[in-house]
């Protein structure tokens, strides 16, 4: 671990605190949200609201831990406390999230046949895409010295191992999915290709971010590479989960606004007790 300034430490305390209010604010959203919705597009809303409870689960361990891998010396600033800063709770975030995300677009648009089929290609594409990207995000090896530093070679393999699943979700969104999107009229079109966008922004983020410790030549982590690394993940998260949620459940009500008689027969099952 870098040494940081108090400025820089609280930098990243801040981005985690304020990650984890946006988590816990989307999910108290989208649960009070779900009865403005037609019974068949609240699976969405669930799905939606699991993702960001799971997300602000691990936000606050990772802020613990954050805490807790460094301590303040005589001259004020924060040096490594010996605890490792434990990085690999974003994996296992991402490895349950992920396939999650990409379910909650299934779920909320109207697809004839073959929804849970879809959903099974996407949500595996997506776990292939993070457990392979992991070996090569801890991949470290040993400088003529004998310190630990980035394995480049590892990290750019495992990366393009990853990125072979990733470009198949992308291309199911952007070609298999377009002929669904294109039967779509309106509002809800249009939020659908923006939800798509959004996708594709916030989620193309993530690889750039792997790439920063390979571009900067393999070295140590130094305070702007970590700092880059924490808050650029936090911001990618806020709008992938939150901001996407949100989209979701903006779909979700143009849809149910769309055909008013899918509410009804949610209410006329709600009075019967079903
Ligand atoms: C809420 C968390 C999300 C949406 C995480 C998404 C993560 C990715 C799209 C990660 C992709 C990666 C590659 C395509 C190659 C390099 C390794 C990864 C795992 C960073």
């Amino acid at each position: 671990m870098p040494q940081l300034s108090a400025s820089e430490f609280s930098l990243v305390y801040n981005a985690f605190s304020f990650t984890f209010a946006a988590m816990f604010a989307t999910f108290i959203f989208l649960v009070l949200s779900r009865p403005n919705v037609a019974p068949k597009y609240r699976n969405a809303l669930t799905l939606s609201a699991l993702v960001v409870a799971i997300a602000g689960y691990h936000y606050l361990r990772i802020f613990e831990s954050w805490q807790a891998a460094f301590v303040v010396n005589d001259q004020g600033a924060y040096v490594a406390s010996g605890k490792p800063f434990n990085d690999a709770y974003r994996y296992i975030d991402w490895l349950l999230t992920v396939p999650l995300l990409v379910a909650e677009l299934v779920a909320v648009m109207t697809i004839a046949k073959g929804k849970g089929w879809l959903t099974f290609r996407l949500a595996t594409a997506a776990a292939l895409m993070i457990i392979l990207g992991y070996p090569g995000e801890i991949a470290t090896t040993l400088d003529s010295n004998g310190n630990p530093i980035v394995d480049t070679g590892a990290r750019a393999l495992w990366g393009l191992f990853s990125t072979v699943p990733f470009i198949y979700i992308l291309y199911e969104l952007f070609v298999g999915l377009g002929p669904a999107i294109q039967k779509e009229t309106g509002e809800v079109r249009v939020l659908l290709r923006n939800i798509r966008l959004l996708l594709f922004a916030t989620w193309g983020f993530y690889p750039i971010v792997y790439l920063i410790p390979i571009l900067s030549g393999g070295a140590q982590m130094t305070a702007g590479v970590l700092l880059a690394v924490q808050v650029g993940y936090c911001i990618a998260d806020v709008a992938a989960k939150c901001g996407y949620g949100i989209m979701i459940y903006a779909i979700a009500k143009a849809k149910t606004d769309a055909e008013p008689e899918a509410m009804k027969i949610g209410a006329a099952a709600a009075v019967a007790g079903d």
